[in-house]
């Protein structure tokens, strides 16, 4: 089974299969992850986020993730007012990146096409807030492999989770290509076998259910040091396991070269086109900062 996703923003669609290059989803606007995010979005300055848009398309991609998760603010208006921004300076497909249901509703209302809810999960008060938007709104749902019960430690009950959020979605009539699995990147900092669990999630699931996979593969380095090496290295491995839309930073080129490298080793970048392109851009920057250093 190979499942095809397909997600839009108005008339730019992007289909997420096994068959085609990785999906970049960009991590960057995220006031969780990045500070000075946080501080830019508390004082109602949305330059930084416009830039960040702008900026991670230019490097590759396809898809946004917008978190507008800020302490102490309204997360309902907040998120509509960040994804505007977004959408007046980019047309790629939103992935909304949420635990409220009161803001993902406001969200999905103004979104102009398929979006990616980012996220549900295995308990029960999400699967019962989360999934009816999901097909009220004909959105992709991520499914996060963990439940009331916690995370589990085995790929065998990562799977189990992973299987009841797919019931349960396709009981309320979400067709089983508008969901997209998470098998939870965790850090390695923390648990030495956080990254081959993963891994072999993500070879589980592909094996058994064909549906795509997601994760947020940057968590794998946290508080190690030298990050982009093990973030790079990291990313070829998830995507020869089988992750097709990875949430990470296209910026760091370790890591945006590592995606392209191993799609291309894949077979998924015909005559190299994507690698040489990425190539070019790379030599043109360098050339024009040398230039404006003489
Ligand atoms: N699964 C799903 N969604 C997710 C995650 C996941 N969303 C959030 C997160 N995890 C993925 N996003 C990020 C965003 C930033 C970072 C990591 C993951 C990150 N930030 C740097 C830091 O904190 O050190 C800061 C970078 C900077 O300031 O430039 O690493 O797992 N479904």
């Amino acid at each position: 089974m190979n499942l095809v996703t397909k997600l839009s923003n108005n008339d730019v669609v992007v289909e997420i299969k096994r068959t085609g290059p990785t999906v970049v989803i960009g991590e960057r606007i995220n006031p969780t992850g990045r500070k000075k995010v946080l501080a830019a979005l508390q004082a109602g300055d949305f330059d930084i986020v416009r830039k960040d848009a702008i900026k991670q398309v230019e490097a590759g991609a396809a898809v946004l993730d917008v978190n507008a998760g800020v302490p102490g603010a309204d997360e309902v208006a907040l998120l509509s007012e960040v994804m505007k921004v977004v959408m007046d300076v980019v047309d790629v497909p939103l992935c909304i990146d949420t635990a409220n249901p009161e803001a993902l509703e406001a969200a999905l209302k103004l979104y102009p096409g398929k979006a990616l809810i980012n996220s549900a999960n295995g308990e029960e008060k999400s699967l019962s807030s989360i999934l009816p938007l999901a097909k009220e709104y004909n959105a992709v749902v991520i499914g996060l492999c963990m439940d009331d019960d916690g995370i589990p430690p085995t790929p065998e009950g990562r799977l189990e989770v992973a299987k009841k959020i797919i019931q349960r979605a396709t009981d309320l009539g979400i067709p089983v290509e508008d969901i997209v699995i998470d098998p939870l990147a965790m850090t390695m900092g923390a648990d030495h076998l956080a990254g081959s669990v993963v891994l072999e999630t993500t070879k589980l699931l592909v094996k058994e259910l064909g549906v795509n996979i997601t994760m947020g593969s940057s968590n794998v380095s946290f508080g190690i040091p030298d990050r982009k090496y093990l973030n790079s290295a990291f990313m070829a491995m998830a995507i020869q396991a089988g992750m097709t839309c990875p949430i990470t930073n296209p910026l760091t080129t370790e890591v945006r070269t590592a995606v392209l490298a191993a799609d291309l080793s894949l077979g998924h970048d015909e005559y190299a086109m994507r690698w040489i392109q990425d190539f070019r851009k790379r030599k043109k920057a360098k050339e024009e900062k040398e230039a404006q250093k003489a």
